[in-house]
């Protein structure tokens, strides 16, 4: 394993090799775990990055569900390393939080992507003579089937046969289902494009009790994105300010595992290039994505004593 670059999109063997080396080099913070296999049985392969203390809220982060989003596996690499390679300079809450970082939750269609069809977004699940692929983000057991899925093995949004009838988000759910409740207080699926932050609920209009406090701190987050980088990031619940989806895997995350702070953010750009970002874009979508985490962690701390 090595180090990456942030000038360049990466390949699944260099990132995985990244989560490799991160294990190896800082052993005291680090553990790696391949939480199962996909479709075509590549490893499901996650980071812990933990300080050791007992009672440390955890957040889940996952990139890279959706194949063509590559912003999204370079924007939590970016945030893995900064947690790990500058832990020594991190604030406590971001030090005493447990992040478990899914950085290609899709790697067959990752790995797709970049042979075949840039344009390549489900999983690699075949289904006969018909069009392969699963939307991972369709797939998930809350309100499955319902507004904005397909039932076509054909349509970019098919849901697949059933609530979790891929591997790649079976075991994202027996993974997180296998904690203690509450020990997770954060769910962050990183994806592209738009520059949204988007909370629950995606199936529908409706919003949840917490609104208040998942809408305080998107918009905190997204000002000091603002303030920092210059980017605008838009906020509100999916349904509202994109479109009803149901099964997603924030709706999921909040509506079944009970994770408070459950969020989609849709990084950069606004579409002049959409999926087709350049690499130059990494730098600054890797910061205001580090930003995004840091203040759910501090508020994840606040909302603590
Ligand atoms: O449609 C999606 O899955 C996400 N947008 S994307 O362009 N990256 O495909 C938005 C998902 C928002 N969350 C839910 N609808 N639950
Ligand atoms: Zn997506």
């Amino acid at each position: 394993g090595h180090r990456l670059t942030w000038q360049a999109y990466h390949r699944l063997e260099d990132i995985h090799g990244f989560i490799d080396y991160l294990a190896k080099t800082y052993p005291d913070i680090c553990s790696t775990e391949i939480i199962g296999y996909s479709v075509e049985k590549r490893p499901l392969k996650i980071l812990k990055i933990s300080n050791g203390k007992p009672g440390n809220p955890a957040i889940w982060i996952d990139g890279g569900m959706h194949a063509r989003e590559w912003i999204s596996p370079a924007t939590v690499s970016y945030i893995t390393n900064q947690l790990v390679e500058g832990n020594d300079e991190l604030p406590p809450h971001l030090r005493d939080t447990d992040f478990y970082i899914h950085i290609v939750a899709n790697p067959d269609g990752y790995e797709y992507s970049h042979t075949t069809d840039r344009l390549w977004r489900k999983n690699m699940r075949a289904h006969g003579r018909q069009c392969p692929g699963v939307d991972l983000n369709r797939n998930f057991g809350y309100k499955w089937g319902g507004k904005g899925t397909s039932a076509s093995p054909c349509s970019q949004t098919y849901r697949g046969s059933k609530a979790f009838s891929e591997p790649e988000t079976f075991y994202i759910s027996k993974f997180i289902s296998s904690f203690k409740r509450n020990t997770f207080q954060g769910y962050l699926s990183f994806h592209s494009y738009g520059q949204y932050i988007l909370y629950p609920w995606g199936y529908d209009y409706q919003l949840t009790k917490d609104r208040a406090d998942l809408d305080r701190v998107a918009r905190q987050a997204g000002s000091i994105i603002t303030k920092s980088s210059g980017i605008k990031y838009t906020v509100g619940s999916s349904a509202t300010t994109l479109y009803p989806a149901a099964g997603g895997s924030d709706d999921w995350a909040k509506g079944i595992a009970g994770i408070k702070y459950s969020y989609t953010i849709e990084m950069g750009d606004t579409g002049r290039y959409g999926f087709v970002l350049p690499a130059s874009f990494i730098d600054y979508n890797g910061k205001d994505g580090f930003t995004f985490v840091d203040t759910v962690a501090r508020a994840i701390h606040l909302g603590h004593r």
